[in-house]
């Protein structure tokens, strides 16, 4: 029978019966032991620590999914303005922990699990990572995911469900090798798989061009290739809310009659290569970071992904019959770098060919719908596509893409007449050979606001890539958001004693979910008594990283020593290669020393984690030369402890968890104007650590936040480097006098023989030292210098860590959030009550 007809009868059983459950330990005991001997078919008796996690994940997850049924029902019947969130990332790391802090309940089920046999610590170590992302842009996506549910924000993310993630890395005789993470091995508690929702994406084939009615031209695309986009929605819990958003990640799966000539044809093995073919699509994340390799099936992968998402996104607004000018005042789209700007002219197609709006209305609608943020200026990880391979694949949106720059560059030309070279530098399309889809561009073009992640950068992509954009469209198109971090997994999760300590002595827990108020320790620095239980948590969680290296690399560190960390994707701009070439001089400076001037230096462990692209071979032998330095280092016992060198081989989520609150210094030391923002100096600094890091990116702001004498800044300036590059290139300058020494030491063969480096070595050859490391190599060491007797100053350096602490409020990705939801979404938060009743 319809809902509609039910008799009060059944609408007050379905209401008796449709209780949350309470939270009580024996009502979350029963339901974990439900879950053991039902769900995974398992006994007291065969259980381990991994079906424990399975059990406490299940259970955890009937109450989300309870919350999201709530949130999404609410806001069904509420219809708010939402905003998507298009990312080809999500790096979610592990998600029970999370999720029972976001529920409140993390007590609780702790002593739940504990009274049943198990330690939660064991429990949660048992989750392996949701790795579907490469580095900072992909975690960024998973932070705003967080706060955008945490504010009660109408917010859904859109991405793909990867059958493999992230590669893992294991370090074989010093380098690295890949292999693949089938994540989805011992199935995912995290994700609710959507069979019912399965959408047609299609390829190839042709245009078809036709007069309607009316005598106007219109197009159909007749595509030659389909496949089916499966939906499987991962909720994402707010904290201490009853909100509960949504990441809806796609999968490919064939078409139920894929190919009919093949079938037809009676070639079996043909069709079932096609629908091989077709769930290759969503099989694996693309391993770079900040570059971009030009593939075919990653393109494949954006459009099938934009496609389905638009699709779904199109059909949700249609359900409220209104009209498509409403369209904006519904949807805000936010494009998370340029992998989803086929959503662009995918929105266009289908309200100009399948919806019959005229090209401008349809093209208004499409622009005050999107908005772009830009995450790098790398000329190597600017997306451009080979229009013969867009055009196999995309026939009717390459039309659509020229139509789209053809209307645009005319109305250049109206306002800058006669200016052949500034349409040129303009146009959506780059006249290579083969042609080229500038993604960047149309992204500008097709979107009612651009912006950056940092001011710096925001700054920068306004004077450099898009100067022409933002005197063509005036520059308030182009804003600064600066990223942020949530407190919520980087502190009260990842280091949660700090975070008893803060509530404590603060009085209250209010600065989980307004991260300003933690100014209030500002109070707190001349304070003997705090001071000493901050640092014997910064010490405790030192031990446990001591720890986990003695475990995964064997290799004995003194918890006393200071700990400076280098956590991030291996690439030449965020100079890797330069921290190793120091770490070889202070080597060297060793030594060199007398017993007696031994004594004096500060005792300090290196730590390394990160990994390379596959085919980025010079950043691979950066990972070589750690590893071969840290063997000759840690063995040579004219050292000792003075100087260890450590790389942690597959960094994620989860060990920067454990990583990030173990840090005294950590290193942000890209070349000016080159790292977007970074968002780890962010987590490092809210956990108390210093860093020693260069003008660049976020570190400019946290230095403005924190104060200058909480931060070692080192380096030439963004707008310094230019004349650098150029001086170095003309006027052969020649090679700083310290890294001279260093590289001889490498050439001399200190560490393996040395024509394996010899490819590294000459990035550095003058002239070509791209990054600038030659440059700034002294001031990187006099920085260095200055930890050193920084830290030797305990007295001084609690202080310091309690000030970097206190002032990251800014930094909150609660912050960020807000920004983009007052300045470019206009979205409000919609706050979901708990009733408790089916209407
Ligand atoms: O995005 C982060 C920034 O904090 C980092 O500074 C920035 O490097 C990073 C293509 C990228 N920019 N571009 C990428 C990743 C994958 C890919 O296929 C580009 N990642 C960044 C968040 O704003």
């Amino acid at each position: 029978m319809e809902r509609s007809k039910w008799p009060k009868e059944t609408i007050d059983l379905w209401n008796r019966l449709y209780k949350k459950d309470a939270a009580d330990i024996e009502t979350i005991q029963k339901s974990i032991v439900h879950h053991v001997t039902t769900t995974l078919a398992r006994a007291a008796y065969n259980m381990d620590n991994f079906t424990a996690y399975q059990a406490v994940a299940l259970s955890a997850r009937d109450r989300l999914i309870a919350q999201w049924n709530e949130t999404q029902g609410q806001l069904s019947k509420a219809d708010p303005k939402r905003v998507y969130y298009l990312s080809l990332e999500f790096l979610l790391g592990r998600s029970m922990d999370n999720a029972l802090l976001n529920l409140g309940l993390k007590d609780v089920y702790a002593k739940g699990i504990g009274q049943l046999g198990f330690r939660m610590e064991d429990v949660v170590e048992s989750e392996s990572d949701a790795a579907l992302g490469n580095g900072n842009l992909g975690r960024l996506a998973a932070c705003y995911m967080d706060s955008l549910a945490t504010l009660e924000y109408p917010a859904w993310g859109y991405g793909l469900r990867y059958n493999y993630g992230i590669f893992q890395q294991r370090i074989i005789e010093g380098y690295q090798a890949e292999f693949p993470d089938y994540w989805l091995n011992f199935d995912n508690p995290w994700e609710l798989p959507r069979l019912d929702i399965s959408i047609p994406i299609y390829f190839a084939g042709h245009v078809h061009s036709f007069q309607d009615e009316y005598g106007v031209t219109r197009h159909k695309w007749v595509p030659g290739q389909s496949v089916q986009a499966i939906a499987y929605d991962v909720p994402i819990p707010g904290y201490d809310t009853e909100n509960c958003n949504n990441i809806r990640l796609w999968r490919s799966k064939p078409t139920r009659v894929f190919d009919l000539t093949s079938f037809n044809e009676g070639n079996y093995e043909k069709s079932v290569e096609d629908a091989t073919q077709a769930e290759k699509i969503t099989s694996v994340l693309y391993p770079n970071d900040n570059t971009m390799a030009g593939k075919e099936l990653r393109l494949k992968q954006q459009y099938f992904w934009t496609a389905a998402s638009l699709h779904d996104i199109v059909r949700r607004f249609k359900k409220s019959q209104r009209d498509w000018s409403d369209f904006p005042e519904q949807v805000a789209i936010q494009l998370n770098d340029t992998h989803p700007t086929l959503a662009i002219v995918e929105l266009q197609r289908i309200l100009v060919d399948e919806e019959q709006l005229n090209w401008d209305d349809a093209w208004e609608i499409v622009t005050r719908t999107f908005a772009f943020t830009n995450h790098t200026v790398l000329p190597e990880a600017m997306e451009k596509w080979s229009v013969p391979m867009f055009e196999y694949l995309l026939p009717r949106h390459l039309q659509i893409v020229f139509d789209i720059n053809l209307f645009f560059l005319q109305k250049v030309e109206k306002r800058f007449p006669n200016d052949r070279e500034l349409l040129k530098r303009m146009s959506i399309i780059e006249e290579a050979q083969p042609q080229q889809i500038r993604m960047a561009h149309l992204a500008v073009v097709g979107s009612h606001k651009v912006n950056g992640v940092a001011a710096l950068h925001s700054n920068l992509i306004r004077d450099t890539i898009f100067k022409d954009f933002v005197e063509y469209y005036g520059s308030d198109k182009f804003v600064n958001v600066t990223n942020g971090i949530t407190s919520r997994r980087w502190l009260n999760q990842a280091n949660h004693k700090l975070s008893e300590l803060i509530t404590e002595t603060l009085g209250s827990d209010a600065w989980i979910k307004d991260l300003d108020l933690l100014k209030g320790l500002n109070k707190k620095v001349d304070d003997k008594v705090f001071q000493k239980k901050w640092m014997a948590i910064k010490r405790a969680n030192k031990v446990r990283l001591a720890e986990l290296i003695k475990e995964r690399c064997g290799i004995e560190v003194s918890p006393d020593a200071l700990f400076d960390v280098q956590v991030k994707r291996i690439h030449e701009y965020k100079r890797q290669f330069m921290n190793i070439l120091a770490v070889i001089h202070r080597y060297r400076t060793i030594k060199s020393l007398t017993p007696a001037q031994k004594a004096n230096v500060q005792p300090r462990v290196v730590i390394f984690g990160g990994k390379a692209a596959p085919g980025y071979y010079v950043a691979k032998l950066v990972i070589k030369l750690i590893n071969s330095v840290a063997n000759v280092v840690n063995q040579d016992p004219a050292v000792g402890d003075l100087l260890k060198v450590v790389f942690i081989p597959d960094y994620n989520v989860s060990l920067a968890e454990v990583i990030v609150p173990a840090s005294d210094i950590s290193q942000h030391i890209s070349t000016a104007g080159t790292e977007a923002s970074g968002t780890s100096n962010m987590k490092f600094v809210l956990n108390g650590g210093l860093i020693l890091g260069t003008m660049d990116g976020a570190n400019i702001e946290i230095l403005e936040e924190i104060g200058e004498d909480n931060i070692f800044i080192f380096g030439c300036l963004a707008h310094e480097v230019e004349d650098l590059r150029y001086a170095q290139r003309y006027r052969g300058v020649p090679m700083d006098p310290a890294l001279q020494g260093v590289l001889a030491a490498i050439e001399k063969g200190t560490f393996e023989d040395p024509k394996i480096f010899q490819p590294l070595i000459s990035t550095l050859t003058i002239g070509k030292d791209y990054y600038l490391i030659s440059a700034d190599f002294a001031s990187y060491l006099r920085a260095n210098q200055a930890v050193d007797a920084a830290y030797k100053d305990q007295d001084e350096w609690v202080k310091k860590s309690i000030r970097c602490t206190a002032n990251m409020g800014k930094f909150s990705s609660d912050r960020s959030v807000k920004e983009y939801a007052d300045n470019i979404w206009h979205i409000k938060p919609f706050k979901v009550v708990d009733n408790q009743q089916i209407d």
